[in-house]
């Protein structure tokens, strides 16, 4: 048997370590798509957003996302160059002898400029985030549409705020849900919809991820608000995103976003006594949630399904 060469062992290992390196990767990309549930398609489009949901609906939802991206193309700049630092130092200091290498320290202008840059890059975070913050939670003098969201344990009702929503008996007109029962909060598209949120019992929170959005929604007499504009029609799935109770996770409306003229159609038919089934059948919508169902509430039930 011939005596191998150094180098020809060095390319042995060396083509071995990748070898599984490569598989190493593969395995933990398979791993990652099959714990996260995602297509490929899906991690594209989260890679590109920088694990950002695309398609926001609003102009808030937009402002948030591009905040996400500058911030997000920020802290990879800074990584490249300390990861490049790094791995400089590492290359070219390695230790080359038993010598002790020149002791260097107090170089001042170092420091203060790694002290100064910093807060440089908070200042300007902090700037980005305040503006956006600002116009998110902008709240204008005289909003198209108002709607209060109420919370509680578990479910929600909506109730239409505005002086041209009132029911045949002066009330506002409402909506609640029930455990057999997904409420649907109606609203226009490109109008300035402002939300009123209290809740009667915990706190619970209002959110529906398509608006990219959720608050808090605290209770009474505390009252949360915000407004947004809707910009694209469709049924969009709303949920309870803060912890509160045995049911919380079946907290679930929809939001059914329909042109200005369907809404005041709807506004008609509700004043008419219609409930929200019926008015939205009358309007050519989907009379009940196509977005979420209701819940079995038995436990009996759910354990047995
Ligand atoms: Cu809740």
């Amino acid at each position: 048997m011939f005596a191998r060469g150094a180098g020809s062992q060095a390319r042995d290992r060396r083509s071995r370590v990748s070898a599984r390196i490569v598989g190493l990767g593969g395995s933990a990309v398979g791993v990652l798509l099959a714990l996260s549930g995602c297509s490929v398609n899906e991690i594209g489009k989260s890679v590109s957003g920088f694990g950002w949901p695309e398609n926001g609906l609003t102009e808030q939802s937009r402002r948030m996302y591009d905040l996400w991206i500058g911030s997000a193309v920020a802290a990879l700049v800074v990584g490249v160059v300390v990861w490049g630092l790094i791995f400089w130092c590492v290359i070219r200091y390695r230790k080359r002898g038993e010598d002790l290498p020149l002791q260097t320290r107090f170089n001042l202008p170092l420091e203060i400029l790694y002290t100064v840059l910093p807060f440089l890059i908070i200042a300007v975070l902090f700037y980005y985030t305040a503006v956006t913050q600002t116009f998110v939670n902008k709240l204008s003098p005289n909003p198209d549409v108002k709607v209060e969201t109420v919370a509680f344990k578990w479910n929600w009702q909506f109730r239409y705020l505005d002086d041209s929503s009132k029911g045949p008996d002066g009330q506002p007109l409402s909506t609640v849900g029930a455990s057999d029962y997904i409420p649907i909060l109606v609203v226009p598209t490109d109008k300035k919809i402002r939300f009123y949120e209290t809740s009667k019992d915990v706190i619970h929170s209002f959110w529906v991820p398509d608006l990219l959005f959720k608050r808090d929604v605290l209770p009474q007499p505390a009252e949360n608000q915000f407004e947004v504009t809707i910009e694209k029609t469709g049924s969009y799935v709303g949920r309870c995103a803060e912890f509160c109770g045995a049911f919380h996770s079946m907290m679930n409306f929809e939001v059914r976003a329909v042109t200005p003229d369907r809404y005041d159609q709807f506004i008609a038919a509700r004043k008419q006594g219609l409930s929200t089934p019926e008015a939205l059948k009358s309007i050519g919508e989907e009379p009940f949630a196509t977005t979420t169902k209701p819940f079995d509430t038995d436990p009996r039930a759910r354990k047995a399904s």
